[in-house]
């Protein structure tokens, strides 16, 4: 059964109404929901000091009680996503005091990285951390170093990072300023997880002896939110970039265009935004973002080395658009606005001048406001465009988005028209990896065409946990953590090699998930797993990962994240205990 927010409501006809996906779409009434009782009150809410009485499953989860410091929990076991290489060093840790010093060696960006940390742990350790410019390594400081390649191992590359902590020091070494800001990512996550507190915490701010050297396994390490299905502000995009820099993640693919809204400003086009935007899944008032608000988020990714990727689905997924120009119709006449779920009904005119000139605006306008190298142009789900209509209208978009700059990303169905090579594809279904189909991924990779991996089976965030997660879909399967860590992102479709893989990508789709406190209790803790796929080397298993992952609730705790308590995971701390009937 489809989720359809006015049972009986559509005015199409029965041959104009959307197709069903493969598998059916849960039946979850978006405006029913409600959450397990997990996670504060407001997303954004932070406090460390939480006490409450705790207790301890067999597994050995810990419920309730002050959020554990995490001492004496290894750098090995504590880290997501695993570094490259971490060796515990034996002997005293460093420690940081009042008087600790963040000292940088290199340009703009490298002082901008190292201000960004030193505000982050003064707000939680009270020290002031002056930022300090410095060619030699001071004692009792944070060092921040670009280092020539010759200084570092090969493997380091540009986000790779060496980071040494000893008694007087700790030194981050890296070739560029993104691989310092994640040492620097690395550093938080070596810290008691109260770093991460808005208020001022009680210290000792220790860490231990360790020499990490770190790189990632793939340059693509994205997260797509679909703020079309669920409007999201732009408050929540940007604390969605923050759960992301976190575990190193670097690309932020925002869904900006769907049936049911238009969420760019595009000028010239008025109607996009003041209609085509005023509806989203259920009855909410939908939204839009102003290009100056669109840049403000693109800017705030840019500090924290992750490329905004602005999407304008096409030719499907387009019934805002539609029903807001009556002129991008074949018949003229633009289809009402629509606020359910089903897929694959809309579809742009593929035989009109007006729609070639209608997206050379809307890429015209996007190149400009976005400076990362991609523009994705969508292609999912064109089940009312015959294929031959089809290939013809990819292969008139290409074009258009390269005389704009840019390279083409597209969903892997892309692939079946004849690519330029300068693009990417993102695999998504079918969600098995075996089944026919998976030519998507092996004509796009034949093509030269990278691959960005997300399968739904394994990397979308909006699958249910459980039959009894209160929220999201189960087209693509259940999927519990273990699933959605048990898999390797080069061998999950056969016939591709690690050199056609450009990365991965955790899509988190917003039909039943109607604000950032619903995306953070599906993404926590998937998209952390999703991450590490992204970043550490393939030899790291399940069981060696959940004890690493277990570490993390508390710091998301600090945070104020909304997370989900697997019983998969023997966590170090949980609010509550979803299973125990003792409880209550
Ligand atoms: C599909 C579909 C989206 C849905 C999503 C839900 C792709 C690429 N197109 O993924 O429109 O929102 O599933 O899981």
């Amino acid at each position: 059964m489809l989720l359809s927010p006015c049972p009986g409501s559509d005015p199409r006809p029965a041959s104009a109404r959307p197709r069903r996906r493969t598998a059916a779409v849960a039946a979850v009434a978006a405006a029913a929901l409600t959450l397990p009782a997990a996670g504060p009150a407001v997303a954004g809410a932070r406090s460390a000091g939480t006490r409450a009485p705790a207790a301890t499953a067999a597994g050995g989860t810990r419920f309730g009680g002050a959020i554990p410091r995490l001492q004496g929990v290894s750098p090995a076991h504590r880290l997501v996503p695993a570094p490259a290489s971490v060796k515990d060093v034996s002997g005293a840790g460093f420690r940081f005091g009042r008087r600790t010093l963040v000292a940088v060696d290199g340009g703009a960006h490298a002082v901008q990285v190292a201000r960004g940390i030193a505000h982050e742990l003064r707000t939680s350790t009270g020290f002031s951390l002056r930022v300090v410019k410095r060619s030699h390594a001071p004692r009792n400081a944070l060092v921040l170093r670009i280092r020539p390649a010759s200084k570092l191992p090969a493997a380091t590359a540009a986000e790779g990072y060496r980071l040494v902590v000893s008694p007087t020091r700790v030194v981050i070494d890296a070739r560029a300023a993104a691989g310092l800001f994640h040492g620097t990512q690395t550093l938080r996550q070596l810290l008691p997880p109260q770093v991460e507190s808005h208020r001022r915490q009680p210290g000792p701010w220790k860490l231990a002896a360790v020499r990490i050297t770190d790189h990632p396994r793939f340059r693509y390490r994205g997260a797509m939110l679909d703020v079309v299905r669920h409007f999201m502000t732009v408050a929540e995009v940007k604390r969605y970039i923050d759960h992301m820099t976190l575990y190193k993640l670097n690309r932020l693919h925002l869904h900006l265009s769907d049936d049911q809204g238009w969420r760019i400003q595009i000028k010239g086009w008025p109607r996009l935004t003041s209609y085509g935007a005023t509806t989203e899944v259920g009855n909410g008032p939908g939204g839009y973002y102003t290009q100056a608000q669109y840049s403000s988020i693109v800017r705030y990714a840019a500090k924290r080395f992750v490329t905004v990727i602005p999407e304008i689905d096409s030719p499907a997924h387009t019934n805002a658009a539609l029903a807001s120009y009556p002129k991008l119709n074949c018949n003229g006449q633009a289809p009402p606005l629509y606020t359910g779920i089903e897929v694959g009904f809309s579809s742009l005119c593929i035989s009109k001048p007006i729609t070639y000139r209608f997206l050379d605006d809307v890429v015209r306008q996007l190149a400009r406001l976005t400076p990362g190298p991609y523009l994705d142009l969508g292609g999912d789900e064109a089940h009312s465009t015959s294929h031959a209509d089809y290939v013809r209208f990819v292969q008139r978009l290409e074009p258009i988005v390269r005389r704009h700059g840019k390279r083409l990303l597209g969903w892997a169905e892309t692939s079946a028209a004849h690519l330029s090579g300068t693009g990417l594809a993102e695999y998504w279904n079918p969600a098995t990896g075996s089944a026919a189909g998976t030519e998507t991924a092996t004509n796009a990779a034949k093509q030269g065409v990278g691959l960005v991996m997300a399968p739904a089976s394994k990397a979308y965030l909006d699958m249910k946990y459980t039959e009894l997660t209160p929220m999201g879909q189960s087209w693509a399967g259940i999927v519990e953590v273990s699933d959605s860590y048990d898999w390797d992102p080069v061998t999950f479709v056969s016939g591709i090699k690690e050199s056609d893989v450009n990365g991965v990508e955790a899509p988190v789709w917003t039909e039943t998930l109607k604000d950032l406190r619903d995306v953070e209790y599906m993404a926590f803790p998937r998209l952390p797993g999703v991450a590490e796929k992204g970043w550490s080397p393939a030899r790291h298993s399940w069981s060696e990962y959940r004890s690493r992952l277990a570490t993390q609730s508390p710091r998301w705790e600090v945070m104020g994240v909304n997370y989900y308590c697997s019983p998969q995971v023997d966590w170090r701390y949980c609010r509550t205990n979803p299973t125990a009937p003792a409880a209550k």
